[in-house]
């Protein structure tokens, strides 16, 4: 598909924004070799996420829920950034002022050189005690099958936020005050079906912000944007930066 108007346009608003928030999920990442969560390749294919990413499910399975992780952790310890999530550092550079959302847990932002990156979901370079505050990072090195707390025994849990569960209210605070503030909001390689974060885009284009979607197709989102763009973010992210730069 030819966007070039699109990108014209979107280059213009990026330049013109006092500031810019991006939202990133899973897609951003995929381009790097990490499977994103729902489609026909996806991460949740053939099993319920509800099996897996719940805190009753780890209650009920604890080994069944840490070889999931594990072979996410295996999975991202394999994997670099990617040019999408380059073309967010230079985006970073090139505007008055950026503020980086992200829902991924696998840090491929902070490796490619983005600061200050809010998570939503957490991560699983680190896991806490279930019963304690023993809390510890152990990067992206896959852990024993029945991961233990050595303060106390109790279980290890990867520091990831499952589905009801509450968001880390720091990183809620400050992706909705980007979301209120920022000029331009970009969505990008998200399906925009988990609450709370699916919301941040809506409240920006309520408070004005020109809302921009990339995305290799059309969400519910889509018909809320005033840019949208399909196709690849590895391709289209180093696209828009080149023609900002290039005003
Ligand atoms: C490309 C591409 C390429 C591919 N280029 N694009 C309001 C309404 C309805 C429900 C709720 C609501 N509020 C809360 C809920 C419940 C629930 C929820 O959202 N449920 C929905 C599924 C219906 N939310 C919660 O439970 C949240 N907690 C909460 O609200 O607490 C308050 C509360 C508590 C108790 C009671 C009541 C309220 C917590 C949500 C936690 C989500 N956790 C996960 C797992 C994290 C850990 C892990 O990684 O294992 O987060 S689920 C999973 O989904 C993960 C992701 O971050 C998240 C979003 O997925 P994402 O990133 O969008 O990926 P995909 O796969 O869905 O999409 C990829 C996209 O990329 C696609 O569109 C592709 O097209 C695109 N793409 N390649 C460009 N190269």
């Amino acid at each position: 598909m030819d966007h070039s108007a699109a990108i014209d346009a979107l280059a213009a608003h990026l330049r013109d924004a006092q500031f810019v928030c991006a939202l990133t999920g899973a897609g951003i990442s995929a381009e790097s070799g990490l499977a994103t969560f729902r489609g026909p390749d996806g991460l949740w294919k053939g099993r319920d996420p509800t099996e897996v990413a719940t805190p009753e499910a780890f209650a009920a399975d604890p080994r069944g829920v840490w070889e999931f992780y594990n072979w996410r952790l295996r999975q991202a310890a394999k994997v670099e950034p990617n040019a999408g999530h380059f073309a967010l550092v230079r985006l970073a550079e090139r505007v008055a002022g950026f503020g980086l959302v992200t829902q991924n847990v696998d840090r491929l932002h902070q490796r490619a050189g983005s600061r200050d990156v809010v998570e939503l979901h957490g991560n699983i370079d680190e896991v806490r005690c279930i019963s304690c505050p023993f809390s510890e990072t152990v990067g992206r090195r896959e852990l024993p099958a029945e991961p233990r707390c050595p303060n106390c025994g109790d279980w290890l849990r990867p520091c990831v936020v499952w589905f009801n569960e509450l968001l880390p209210p720091d990183a809620v605070r400050r992706a909705a005050a980007w979301a209120r503030e920022c000029d331009v909001f970009i969505s990008i390689g998200t399906s925009g079906l988990v609450w709370p974060a699916a919301q941040f885009a809506y409240d920006a284009k309520s408070n004005g912000a020109t809302l921009v979607e990339i995305n290799l197709e059309p969400t519910p989102l889509t018909p809320h944007a005033d840019v949208a763009l399909h196709g690849k973010c590895g391709e289209l992210l180093p696209t828009v930066v080149a023609r900002l730069e290039a005003l």
